[in-house]
Formats: C-alpha cells, sequence, structure tokens
C-alpha cells in the first residue's frame, strides 16, 4: 500500500496502481493498513479492489508511519544549509538502533569544489554507503538511484538540503513542493503529515518526509552504544578493559586512536555526548 487518500487505499501492483476498499473483516478487526504494508488484494475490475488482507510486517516506523522499512538515507547538503554533522551522527545512531539500514546522501554538491566536503570521506572509511548528488546538475543520481532501487526506503534530514528536489528529479512529473514552502508547514506540531511512497522507475519505493522526527535515542544500553559507531570496531581490542566505554577509562584504545586522529575528533565527541545521554537515562530508570 503506497497511499491512503479519501477513505481508499492505493495499491501498487505489478499491473498499476489500484484504488481499494478495505474488506470489512479488516476494519471491524481494528487493524490499521500502513504505508508500505504488503497486501492481498482481490481484484474488483479495472484498476479497482479490496484490501483482503495485510501481511506480517518486517518493520514499523512509528514517525512517519511506514511499514516494511528498509533503510534510511539520511540527506544532508554539502552547503546551504552547512551539514549539521551533529544531527546527521544522531540519525545514525537512531537509525541503527531501530535495526534499519542508513545511508547517507550528501547533496548540493555543485556548491562546493569537486569531491565533496572533506567529512564526507569520514563516513566512507567508516562504511556507510554515501552517494553524493546534485538535484540541479542531476551529478550522482544514478548512484542514488542504485541506492533505492528495489527497496522500500525513507528519506530523512534537516529542511532545505533538497529531499524533494531529490525525488522531483528522480521520478519524471512528480511536483512536490519545494524551495522551504513544506519547511513552514512541517515544523507545526499540528500539520498533518502526509505519507506517500512514490515509485522509481527502478522499482524503489520511497518516502519524503518533512524530516525524520524521532530524534529520541531508543532505549540502549551503554555498552551498546559504541557498536553504532563502525570505525570504533577495530580498536576495541586494544582497550584495558573486556568492557570499555571509551570514556574515561586509563589504556583505552579508541581514545588512543582518536588522539593519533584515526578516528574524526566530532564523532568521538558525539559519541559522548550520547553517552551521556544514556547514561541520564538509564539512572532515570534505576
Ligand atoms: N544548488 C542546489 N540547490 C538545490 C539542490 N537541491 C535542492 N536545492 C534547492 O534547495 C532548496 C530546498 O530544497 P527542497 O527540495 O525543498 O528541500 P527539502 O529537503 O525537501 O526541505 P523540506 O521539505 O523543508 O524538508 C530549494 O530552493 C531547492 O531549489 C541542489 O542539488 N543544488
Ligand atoms: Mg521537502
Ligand atoms: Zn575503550
Amino acid at each position: 500500500m503506497i497511499k491512503g487518500y479519501g477513505g481508499f487505499y492505493f495499491v501498487y501492483t505489478p499491473e498499476g496502481l489500484w484504488r481499494c476498499s478495505l474488506r470489512g473483516r479488516i476494519r471491524h478487526r481494528g487493524e490499521q493498513v500502513l504505508v508500505g504494508d504488503r497486501v492481498l488484494v482481490r481484484p474488483a475490475g479495472d484498476g479497482v479492489g479490496t484490501v483482503e488482507e495485510v501481511l506480517p510486517r518486517k518493520t514499523r516506523l512509528v514517525r512517519p508511519p511506514v511499514a516494511n522499512v528498509d533503510q534510511v538515507v539520511i540527506v544532508m547538503a554539502a552547503a546551504e544549509p552547512e551539514a549539521d554533522l551533529y544531527l546527521l551522527d544522531r540519525l545514525l545512531v537512531v537509525v541503527g538502533a531501530t535495526g534499519l539500514e542508513a545511508a547517507i546522501c550528501v547533496n548540493k554538491v555543485d556548491l562546493v569544489a569537486a569531491g565533496g566536503p572533506s567529512w564526507v570521506e569520514v563516513y566512507r572509511r567508516a562504511a556507510y554507503s554515501v552517494v553524493t548528488t546534485s538535484a540541479v546538475t542531476r551529478t550522482g543520481l544514478d548512484r542514488l538511484v542504485d541506492l533505492l532501487a528495489g527497496k522500500v526506503s525513507v528519506l530523512a534530514g534537516p529542511s532545505g538540503v533538497g529531499k524533494s528536489s531529490l525525488l522531483n528529479a528522480l521520478v519524471p512529473g512528480l511536483a512536490l513542493k519545494t524551495g522551504g514552502i513544506s519547511r513552514k508547514l512541517g515544523r507545526g506540531r499540528h500539520v498533518t503529515r502526509h505519507v506517500e511512497l512514490l515509485v522509481l522507475p527502478e522499482h524503489g519505493l520511497v518516502a519524503d518526509t518533512p524530516g525524520f522526527s524521532s530524534l529520541y535515542l531508543p532505549v540502549l544500553k551503554r555498552e551498546q552504544l559504541s557498536e553504532l559507531f563502525p570505525e570504533m570496531e577495530a580498536y576495541r581490542g586494544r582497550c584495558r578493559f573486556a568492557v570499555c566505554l571509551h570514556y574515561r577509562e586509563p589504556e583505552c584504545g579508541v581514545r588512543q586512536a582518536v588522539a593519533e586522529g584515526k578516528i574524526a575528533p566530532w564523532r568521538y565527541e558525539h559519541y559522548v555526548r550520547f553517552l551521556e545521554e544514556v547514561m541520564a537515562e538509564e539512572r532515570r530508570y534505576d
């Protein structure tokens, strides 16, 4: 199911988009049909049908409410607005802890020198998939298409980085509002957030969102946090303590790597901020 509208459920089928109503049985059970749900549809002729059954969900995001998401693509701008690496790291942790794949798209590379911003390499070396794009010059769009192909993805990231512009560039005929118009609306807490999955020409499904609002760190144990910083993995074995938070412990391989410039200073700083947050949260529930 890719969108709900006017009491109908629009289902993407191999034969095109079908407008469906819900079988009474589903409605009576109070079962919800979410965008992203895989459903069984009984045809009623001419692009119309009934949703007979909702298949079990692989995953379920709460905000935005989308089922069966495979990956979250975090979009940041190379400039205008300057990339917010704290937000990026926070989103990477939130997405990783939710058990979804995280990928990074650095848009607006037309505004900076060739090669893109230097921080991009840090994330590539940490083994994240990173694509650099421009919705204006269309640089890198083929790689973004590859990243989205065959998957259910959600775009996330701050306002104004070009999420809607990128989708407009990928889907001929699509005319999502761009240019900060949605910014003002998207921030208001009472505005209905309309979620829909767009069908990409290469069979990917992708949702544009006004931003990934679930910025709370999910319930994490303090020892788990460093697993969400993949570049720390290589140095963990050098810590004196088997269970090391890489915080104030002596002879810590991770802190050593930061001191030697092998781990980016801001990544470690953000790690410490998240760690302190997780620890404060744990104390609250003690
Ligand atoms: N130079 C340049 N400008 C871009 C690019 N992509 C988008 N823009 C511009 O950036 C502004 C914001 O783009 P949007 O696509 O509305 O950004 P968004 O991420 O969807 O923002 P929200 O919907 O508010 O979350 C618009 O004025 C776009 O024309 C790009 O690759 N290069
Ligand atoms: Mg937008
Ligand atoms: Zn350590």
